[in-house]
């Protein structure tokens, strides 16, 4: 499998609105690794919190799952007897590779792909539902429902593990962290125009929420306790348990 080096956006172009399509399935592991910040942390730890929560005879849902990254990390540490893996991507592109990369592998838990939109799938019997810097491609008046959809579907004593990039309640913090996440990016071989051109094709593809925003989303779903277990400027992961 051909998988290369992100020059996306190392030219001068028209830039358009950024999508998951082919040439980004093709460097997506290159790209996520250089732009954000402790992610083989959280995809190892994604995998650990799995395996800790998983129940028996349940199902464990990645939602938005690129190459299926955090997928394999939950299979390969999940212990609980029959549970199945569920990896979710709308985009054609990123599916494909994901299914080669999960027979590559050959998964602990066994992992299912499927290529479809995660507001058409239904969540039932699960345990843990992982979505890893997915929520913020969702346009923000369709995510109150399908977190309520996610607590639905749980299991009492299942969790939700949510990561997202987050802003800042003030206007110097939010300033800082931006800095230090573009100097992140520099320090990884981006340049200024990379950096700069990717701001703006993300602009109305990622709609990013202060973390104020989603615990009040998560909290109203009907979750008690959200722990916020990573944090690193401007990323930040946590886990949001269903009462028992
Ligand atoms: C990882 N979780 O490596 N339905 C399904 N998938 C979607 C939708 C949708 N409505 N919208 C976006 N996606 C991964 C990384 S990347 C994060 C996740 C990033 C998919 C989209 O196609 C892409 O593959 C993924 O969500 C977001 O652990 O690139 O910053």
């Amino acid at each position: 499998m051909q998988q290369g080096k992100d020059a996306i956006y190392s030219q001068p172009q028209e830039v358009s609105s950024f999508s998951f399509d082919q040439s980004v399935a093709e460097v997506f592991p290159d790209m996520i690794q250089r732009s954000v910040p402790g992610y083989n942390t959280i995809v190892d730890t994604i995998g650990q919190i799995s395996a800790q929560f998983a129940q028996a005879d349940t199902s464990i849902y990645d939602l938005g799952c690129s190459l299926g990254a955090a997928s394999l990390s939950a299979s390969k540490y999940i212990h609980a007897k029959n549970c199945k893996i569920l990896a979710v991507d709308n985009s054609e592109a990123m599916a494909k590779r994901c299914e080669l990369h999960v027979q590559t592998f050959k998964a602990k838990t066994p992992i299912s792909v499927l290529c479809d939109d995660l507001q058409n799938i239904e969540i039932n019997n699960a345990s843990v539902v992982i979505m890893n810097f997915t929520l913020q491609f969702i346009d923000p008046t369709q995510r109150n429902d399908i977190i309520e959809k996610i607590y639905q579907g749980l299991k009492p004593g299942g969790v939700l593990i949510l990561s997202e990039k987050l802003s800042h309640n003030t206007q110097t913090g939010n300033e800082l962290l931006i800095d230090l996440h573009h100097e992140f990016k520099r320090r990884n071989g981006y340049s200024e125009l990379e950096i700069s051109q990717k701001r703006t094709a993300l602009e109305d593809v990622m709609r990013i929420e202060s973390f104020e925003q989603h615990k009040r989303r998560i909290e109203s779903a009907g979750f008690n306790d959200v722990i916020r277990w990573f944090t690193c400027f401007n990323f930040s992961s946590m886990v949001a348990v269903k009462p028992n």
